[in-house]
């Protein structure tokens, strides 16, 4: 009997890291989908609205549902297609595997994430070296440990996990923007020495297809120097 493939829509935006994360989920698990581009510099219209009433990037509708918030959306297609970005639930290692990769997430984006905000905003070039000391710091603390066992992805996978699905987006971000001058290039200089785990997980993540789908990066460097503009006139 035919299995029926599932008809998956997704509204994105290519310069938006969360909505990348669901780029990378349907590259890795080869699904095809439709997208709509959402224009993020005027008002939403009152249909993207009623779709999504928070009014932002990414939107998954599957098989006429709609899934918002882009870890959400990531670990729904995780769960959708067992046992490819994490094990099936099935899987008696399953539990523990989710657990690791849980923990991982919550570690890079509740100690670090946020430092890299603060290199980005940054109104002086004393505070921007601040940020960057502290971005390197939280990852050498508290994310270096996590990866002694990546072979070359998280936990010794040799595919993209969902913790490279979430997490993805912005190393490409950390390990391209510094050779166009717009961050300082000694946040990979303190990673290469600080955290080699993660330098060298970061290093197989940055350059993998899938991480790369829809990586344009004069239009990355294009909307991160309008945004860097935006949060420095704030
Ligand atoms: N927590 C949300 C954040 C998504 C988000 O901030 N998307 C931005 C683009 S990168 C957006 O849609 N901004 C438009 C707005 O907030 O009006 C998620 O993870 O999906």
């Amino acid at each position: 009997m035919a299995v029926a493939v599932p008809k998956i829509k997704l509204y994105t935006n290519h310069n938006c890291p969360w909505a990348h994360r669901a780029h990378i989920a349907l590259a890795e698990l080869n699904v095809s989908f439709e997208e709509e581009i959402i224009d993020l510099w005027t008002p939403r219209s009152p249909e993207y609205l009623s779709i999504n009433p928070r009014g932002q990037v990414p939107t998954l509708i599957y098989n006429g549902q709609t899934i918002t918030e882009s870890a959400i959306v990531a670990t729904f297609l995780a769960d959708a297609y067992p046992g490819k970005l994490w094990p099936a639930s099935t899987d008696p290692e399953g539990p523990l595997v989710r657990s690791k990769i849980n923990y991982f997430v919550d570690a890079y984006f509740s100690k670090a994430q946020g430092h890299w905000g603060r290199v980005l905003a940054a109104k002086s070039d004393q505070d921007e070296q601040a940020a960057v000391n502290a971005y390197v710091e939280a990852v050498s603390k508290e994310v270096e440990p996590l990866l002694a066992d990546a072979k070359p992805f998280f936990g010794g996978s040799n595919t993209l996990t969902l913790a490279e699905v979430l997490a993805g987006s912005w190393v490409l971000r950390v390990y391209n923007l510094p050779k166009h001058g717009i961050v300082p290039a000694s946040v990979l200089e303190g990673l290469a020495e600080k955290a080699p785990n993660f330098d060298r997980w970061a290093r197989e993540v940055e350059k993998h297809p899938n991480v790369r789908c829809i990586w344009d990066e004069e239009r990355i460097l294009e909307g991160t120097k309008a945004w860097i503009a935006k949060m420095r006139a704030a």
